[in-house]
C-alpha cells in the first residue's frame, strides 16, 4: 500500500516522539495530513512480533446508524435516546452535538439546553443490533478470534494473520474501508500488543482513524497519558491514585511495587504491569486473579427518610440485586446464596439468605430471590431505614451452562456484561433495568477483601 493510496481515504497524522526514521505510533486521521508520510512508510514496514490485537470501535455509533435512514442529518448535532422534553438520558450524540459538551448518559434536558438547535431523534435499538451484527461479519472475515465487547466494538486477535492480510497497518485499513463498504460506518481501529494498549489506542484515533502502537512502544505511548485512561480505573481509583501522586500512567512505573500493593492489595502490581502495556490483573483477562478473589459481594443502600413505601423498596432492592450482579460478571462468579439485610427505624436488623438450586451472576434471578426474602420477611407496614443484597458461596462460571436454558442464559449473560462495560465508561446511570428506574441512590459498598480496585478499604 502506497501512502497515497491511504490519504484518499483519509489523510495521515503521525504522533510521532521520536526522529522520522523510529517513530512510535503511526495514526490515519481524517485530519491534519502532515510531514510523516516517510513515518508512515516505515510502519507499513514493520512486521509485528509478539501478538497483535486490534479494537474496532464503531464512530458514534447509534447517531451513525440512524444518519444512514435519514442522511440529513450528517454534520449536524443529533442526539438519539429520545425527545428534547423527555426524563430519559442521552444514548448517543453526534461530534457535532459533543462540541456543546453533550455526552452518553446525561439527561435529556440537560442536553436540550446545552445545544438547544440538535436535532432529538428516538433510538431504534433493532436497527442497533442488526448494524453490530453486519459489523461482526465484518470483523469475523479478519480473524477467527472475535471477541463482541459491547454492541459496537470488539477485539481482534490477529496475530499470524499477516499472510493473509499483510502487516497490521495495511490490515487495520483494508478492515476500515471493508467496514465502511459493507455497512456503510465509519469505525476506529486500535492496534496493540495487548488489549489494553489496542483499548486506549482506538480511543486515541477517533474519529475515523487507525493508530498503531509499534510493538516495544507501548510504555512510551501510555506514560504521558491521564491515569483515569486504564480501563478499570474509575473515579474513585483514580482519585487515590492521585492522592499519592500517581497523575500520568507512567508516574506508576515510577513508583515501587510495594507503594501500589500497600494502597491497592494485589491490584497494584497489575497497574504497572498496564502501565507497561500488558494485559495483567483481572480487567482484560478471564482469569480473574485468583488471589483477589471476594469471599461475598454486597450492596447496601441507606434511605434518605425511613420508609415503607413499596415504590421505593421494591427499586431500591432491584438496584442493589443489578449492581451485586454487575460485581459477579466483573468477577466471573456465580453465586448460589443471596441473603436479605433489613434494618428498621429503630436499629433492628434481619438477614436472610436463601440458596439457590442454580448458582447465579443475573440481575433478574438475584433480584427475583431477594424480592421473596423480603416480602416473606418484612413486616407490612414497618418503616424500612436500610436494606442490603449479599452474594457468597461462589463457584467460578462454567464454561457451558446447563444446556437446557444454556443458550438463553449466555445471551442475557452477554447482554448484562456488555452493559457493564457500558456502565464502566459513563457511570452508573448509563443504564438501568426498567424495575429501577425509581429512586435516587446512596449505598454503601462492601467486598471482602476489599481489594477490589475501586473501593476503599
Ligand atoms: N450507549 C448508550 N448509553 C451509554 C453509552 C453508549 O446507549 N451510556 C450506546 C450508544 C452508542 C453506543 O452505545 O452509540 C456505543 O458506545 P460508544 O461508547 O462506543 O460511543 P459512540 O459509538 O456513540 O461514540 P464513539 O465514536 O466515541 O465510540
Ligand atoms: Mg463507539
Amino acid at each position: 500500500m502506497k501512502v497515497s493510496q491511504i490519504s484518499t481515504r483519509y489523510s495521515i497524522k503521525c504522533i510521532s516522539r521520536g526522529p522520522v526514521r523510529r517513530p512510535y505510533i503511526g495514526i490515519c486521521s481524517s485530519e491534519n495530513l502532515t510531514k510523516t508520510a516517510a513515518a508512515l512508510v516505515y510502519l507499513q514496514e514493520v512486521t509485528a512480533t509478539g501478538r497483535t490485537i486490534f479494537h474496532v470501535d464503531m464512530d458514534a455509533f447509534f447517531v451513525s446508524v440512524e444518519e444512514l435512514f435519514n442522511p440529513a442529518l450528517k454534520g449536524k448535532a443529533v442526539v438519539v435516546g429520545g425527545q428534547r422534553d423527555e426524563r430519559g438520558v442521552v444514548s448517543a450524540a453526534s461530534y457535532e452535538a459533543r462540541k456543546f459538551g453533550v455526552h452518553s448518559a446525561m439527561p435529556l434536558r440537560t442536553a436540550a439546553k446545552q445545544c438547544p438547535h440538535a436535532i432529538f431523534v428516538d433510538g431504534h435499538m433493532e436497527l442497533y443490533q442488526q448494524y453490530s451484527q453486519k459489523a461482526r461479519e465484518v470483523l469475523h472475515d479478519f480473524s477467527p478470534a472475535v471477541e463482541m465487547a459491547s454492541i459496537d466494538e470488539a477485539y481482534l486477535d490477529m496475530t499470524g494473520t499477516e499472510r493473509l492480510h499483510g502487516p497490521p497497518l495495511l490490515s487495520a485499513h483494508k478492515l476500515h474501508s471493508q467496514m465502511k463498504e459493507r455497512t456503510g460506518l465509519n469505525c476506529s481501529i486500535g492496534i496493540g500488543s495487548s488489549r489494553l494498549t489496542a483499548k486506549i489506542s482506538s480511543d486515541k484515533a477517533k474519529p475515523n482513524g487507525v493508530l498503531y502502537v509499534l510493538p516495544g512502544q507501548e510504555q512510551s505511548f501510555l506514560a504521558p497519558l491521564d491515569v483515569g485512561k486504564i480501563p478499570g480505573v474509575g473515579k474513585v481509583t483514580k482519585a487515590r491514585l492521585n492522592d499519592i501522586g500517581i497523575v500520568y500512567i507512567g508516574d506508576l512505573l515510577k513508583v515501587e511495587e510495594r507503594v501500589l500493593e500497600e494502597n491497592f492489595g494485589k491490584w497494584g502490581p497489575t497497574l504497572a504491569g498496564k502501565a507497561r502495556g500488558e494485559d495483567a490483573g483481572a480487567w482484560f483477562e478471564g482469569d480473574v486473579g485468583e488471589e483477589w478473589q471476594a469471599k461475598s459481594i454486597s450492596h447496601e443502600h441507606t434511605f434518605d427518610r425511613d420508609t415503607a413505601d413499596l415504590g421505593k423498596i421494591e427499586p431500591t432492592l432491584a438496584h442493589l440485586s443489578e449492581k451485586v450482579g454487575r460485581r459477579l460478571r466483573e468477577q466471573n462468579f456465580i453465586a448460589r446464596t443471596l441473603q436479605l439485610k433489613l434494618r428498621y427505624s429503630d436499629f433492628t436488623t434481619i438477614t436472610r439468605a436463601h440458596s439457590l438450586n442454580s448458582p447465579t451472576q443475573m440481575d433478574t434471578e438475584i433480584f427475583s430471590a431477594i424480592a421473596k426474602l423480603f416480602h416473606a420477611n418484612w413486616e407490612r407496614g414497618r418503616a424500612v431505614r436500610l436494606l442490603g443484597v449479599q452474594a457468597s458461596n461462589f463457584e467460578d462460571l462454567p464454561e457451558q451452562m446447563d444446556l437446557l436454558e444454556g443458550d438463553k442464559k449466555q445471551k442475557w449473560a452477554r447482554a448484562l456484561s456488555a452493559s457493564d462495560r457500558l456502565r464502566d465508561k459513563y457511570g452508573d446511570s448509563a443504564i438501568f433495568l426498567a424495575k429501577t428506574m425509581g429512586g435516587s441512590f446512596r449505598e454503601r459498598v462492601h467486598e471482602n477483601p476489599a481489594e477490589k480496585p475501586d473501593k476503599k478499604r
